[in-house]
């Protein structure tokens, strides 16, 4: 089953809790705090993934959880670390984030376009301080601890649009998985029925050894896909990422319609799908161009061959009309079908073959390290945030959360002469400002 759209649910993984402990041996005395760190939660990263090309295993496996970070250990032992949770998928996927706003629910935050790409969608929780943390020169013995830190949690839409340089669009039947099998290893079923290929299929065409391009070959289109007709347009978005279309026109007599009409519905569901769609260079091959009676001299030729002729040159006058290369081509003989290679090898190098797809009209960055730039703050981050803002702000009005009030301070008169005690050191202790809970 080809699926290209599912909606996941992930947690990473809690920190551990700090521990609270003492050193309690024979021949120590008052051993001191030795509670330890509490271990980060695992994080849940998305893969881009050559071995795999469906996102069929987390439609029903729609849930995954990182590991959580071990809790702290006396002897100041810090919890284990939680593993990261890889999620392989395939190279092509997007990953969408569902957001609180009505009016774009999901937000885009990466798109997986090369085999390796990784994007962290989860981060897991911090783990929590120990007690051995806290000790300080005032506080030998603390009892504080804190606890670990909860990880992200996300409802995440993850959809794949393949990665092929060629689209091929046509009616149903027009003959574009025979094409296919035909210039490429990729064996499709083929019949003589409509709505026979049900989900897009991909090909390498390898040219010579050093040119070679990916074609795509989608479900059939027909008038009011764009409305949910046949197939609808749901396999569209496969286009999305191509640089050249075909148009494959079924030219014989067989299908009962007018090939310009077939060749100017298509390019009209492709332009109410997405304008850009249609923007696209396009190509148009006459297919089964074998039913067709090669040119006789006037007179010599049948009726129903003539028809046929003519089918032809009309849909070649429209093509040029538009501006578009016309090729005539047999997908079972193998006519035409160099020539027609060529020129999609032609167009590709001129839209510029090693580049990535173009922009999605999404808001939200598009490639990974922008996209990680982007990501929401977490609750961690924003914590941090405001306190420093507050030492900030306070430090700004002459006092910290740290120091004592200085407005107060300076209203009690200063001793006329340093009280030092016997040892010098105690008053000297006594004046350091108190240490705020925090340290
Ligand atoms: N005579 C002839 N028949 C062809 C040619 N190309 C395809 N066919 C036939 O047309 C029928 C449909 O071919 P497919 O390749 O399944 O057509 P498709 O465009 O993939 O159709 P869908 O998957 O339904 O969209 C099959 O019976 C093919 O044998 C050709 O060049 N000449
Ligand atoms: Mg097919």
């Amino acid at each position: 089953m080809f699926v290209d759209e599912v909606d996941i649910h992930i947690v990473a993984g809690d920190g551990g809790n700090g521990c609270l402990a003492f050193r309690r041996e024979k021949f120590v005395p008052r051993g001191g705090p030795s509670g330890g760190d509490g271990g980060n939660g695992g994080s849940i990263i998305i893969v881009a993934s050559p071995h795999t090309n469906t996102l069929i295993n987390y439609r029903f496996h729609p849930e995954f959880a990182a590991e959580r970070g071990q809790h702290g250990m006396g002897s100041n032992c810090t919890g284990h670390m939680g593993a990261d949770l890889e999620l392989p998928v395939p190279i092509g996927t997007l990953v969408y984030e569902r957001t609180d706003d009505p009016e774009h629910a999901w937000r885009l935050l990466a798109d997986l376009a090369r085999d390796g790409e990784r994007v962290l969608v989860a981060r897991g929780g911090h783990g929590g301080r120990g007690n051995a943390r806290f000790a300080s020169s005032t506080n030998r013995a603390p009892r504080r601890t804190e606890p670990g830190g909860p990880g992200d949690e996300k409802y995440l839409r993850l959809e794949l649009k393949l990665l092929a340089d060629v689209g091929l669009v046509g009616f149903p039947n027009a003959g574009k998985s025979t094409l296919i099998s035909r210039i490429s290893a990729a064996r499709p079923k083929i019949a003589d029925y409509p709505f026979t290929t049900l989900t897009p299929n991909l090909g390498v065409v390898r040219l010579s050894s050093d040119r070679s391009f990916a074609v795509a070959d989608v479900p059939g289109l027909i008038e009011g896909a764009h409305r949910g007709l046949g197939l609808g347009h749901q396999f569209l978005r496969h286009l999305e990422r191509t640089k050249v279309l075909v148009h494959l026109v079924d030219i014989s007599s067989a299908t009962g319609r007018d090939p310009v009409m077939d060749l100017d519905t298509v390019r009209t569901e492709l332009e109410l799908f997405q304008p850009a769609l249609a923007a696209k260079p396009q190509i148009v091959a006459a297919n089964k161009m074998d039913t067709v009676a090669p040119r006789q001299a006037p007179g010599t030729v049948s009726e129903s061959n003539r028809d046929d002729e003519s089918r032809v040159t009309a849909l070649e006058r429209r093509a040029s009309d538009l501006g578009l290369p016309f090729f005539r081509i047999s997908a079972v003989t193998g006519e035409g079908l160099p020539a027609l290679l060529e020129t999609m090898w032609r167009r590709l190098a001129a839209a510029g073959t090693g580049e990535k797809a173009a922009p999605i009209e999404e808001d939200g960055a598009v490639s990974t390290p922008r996209a990680r730039s982007h990501r929401p703050e977490s609750n961690a981050a924003r914590r941090r945030r405001r306190t420093r803002a507050t030492r900030i702000r306070q430090l700004g009005e002459g006092r910290t959360a740290n120091a004592p009030d200085r407005s107060a301070s300076d209203r009690v008169p200063a001793p006329a002469k340093d009280h030092r005690d016997h040892h010098g050191v105690a008053a000297k202790k006594r004046r350091s400002p108190a240490r705020s809970p925090s340290e």
